[in-house]
């Protein structure tokens, strides 16, 4: 039987944490197969919560659980990791602005990069969920210069997840049937979900929808602001859902992407589709054996050139903040 792989979570007491451990401890997040140990880290505070999320694990009595330990030292926590799930991050506060924003979470994501640079296992994989994701990735790789670029990533996958549920309900076909979803740029309102190249049972979807109105004035605004409609309507936020996008992240990471097919994730960009090499955007991409392609050669609209560069736009202003303030 395999040894088990290392999963360190951050965050762990929080309400993602919550509904992401028992999912990787069930064997959803690496198979069937895979025995999981789990290692999380928490603020001080809330190391008891963390600790009575750990009961109900062992009460779970999962087969593929092999242990868990609780640590508030990110250095601990990282020590060995194959992969790490950054969820903790410093949310805005009122009044809070972007520059002060990006400088807190430099505070929680340089300490971790430094940490996994240490300790991580040679085949570490990172997913930021913690927001703003794509430049906390970014910095905490900056921290980490042993380890290979390539495996920090950031979420988007909730984003690509929300379109092929809005695209499947517009076209009244079931997600299963939608395919090559494109989500490009940032995890932000300024993101691009793109469906010039999504097929829908074959065809293409963007001339199955005919309605370049609705893209525009319903489907784009309403993925991007599906965070804001789900606490508005549950008085949180999104929480399961993110758990899920996660597991599917790194799940079709490990396991690969199913033929004919692509998913979203936030990866360092090479250049392509003229996205400036470095920053940590969103791309379509298929993966094998543990590793990641973007998916090269899509011809790019107007229409689309003009969102995905108002997103990587975005992106640079933060690099370029988080820059500025030391960060990186
Ligand atoms: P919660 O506030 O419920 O939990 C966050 C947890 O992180 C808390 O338990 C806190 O103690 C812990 N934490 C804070 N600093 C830490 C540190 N330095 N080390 C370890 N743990 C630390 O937030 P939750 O709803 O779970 O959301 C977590 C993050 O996910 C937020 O930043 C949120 O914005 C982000 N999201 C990202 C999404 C994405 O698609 N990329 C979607 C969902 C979510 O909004």
């Amino acid at each position: 039987t395999q040894a088990p792989v290392n999963v360190t979570v951050t965050g762990a007491a929080g309400q993602i944490g919550y509904a992401l451990l028992f999912r990787i401890a069930s064997g959803q997040l690496l198979g069937q197969d895979t025995p999981v140990r789990l290692r999380l880290l928490e603020i001080p505070q809330a190391v008891k919560a963390a600790e009575g999320t750990a009961l109900e694990l062992e009460d779970c009595a999962f087969p593929l659980l092999s242990g868990i330990d609780i640590f508030d030292d990110a250095k601990k926590a990282f020590d060995g990791v194959n992969v790490g799930l950054l969820v903790g991050a410093r949310p805005r506060s009122k009044g809070m602005e972007r520059g002060d924003l990006l400088e807190a979470n430099g505070g929680i994501f340089k300490p971790q990069g430094e940490a996994i640079n240490a300790g991580a296992a040679d085949d570490v994989k990172v997913l930021v969920v913690g927001n703003p994701a794509n430049t906390n990735a970014l910095i905490a790789q900056a921290h980490a210069p042993d380890v290979p670029k390539e495996r920090f990533t950031a979420m988007t996958r909730l984003d690509h997840n929300r379109a092929a549920a809005q695209l499947a309900a517009k076209l009244g076909v079931g997600v299963a049937d939608i395919r090559k979803l494109t989500i490009w740029g940032n995890h932000s309102a300024t993101q691009y979900p793109d469906i010039f190249h999504a097929e829908v049972g074959g065809k293409n979807a963007a001339e199955a929808v005919g309605d370049q109105k609705w893209l525009e004035d319903e489907f784009i605004p309403r993925v991007a602001k599906r965070g804001a409609e789900i606490i508005e309507a549950r008085g949180a936020s999104s929480a399961a859902s993110a758990a899920n996008a996660a597991i599917d992240h790194v799940y079709d990471w490990v396991n690969g992407t199913a033929e004919g097919d692509w998913v979203s994730m936030g990866i360092p960009s090479d250049g392509s589709y003229g996205v400036p090499e470095g920053i940590i955007s969103s791309f379509p991409v298929t993966t094998k054996n543990g590793k990641y392609e973007i998916v090269e050669g899509l011809e790019i609209n107007e229409f689309s050139r003009g969102k995905i560069d108002a997103s990587v736009q975005e992106l640079t202003d933060e690099r370029d903040t988080v820059k500025q303030l030391g960060l990186i």
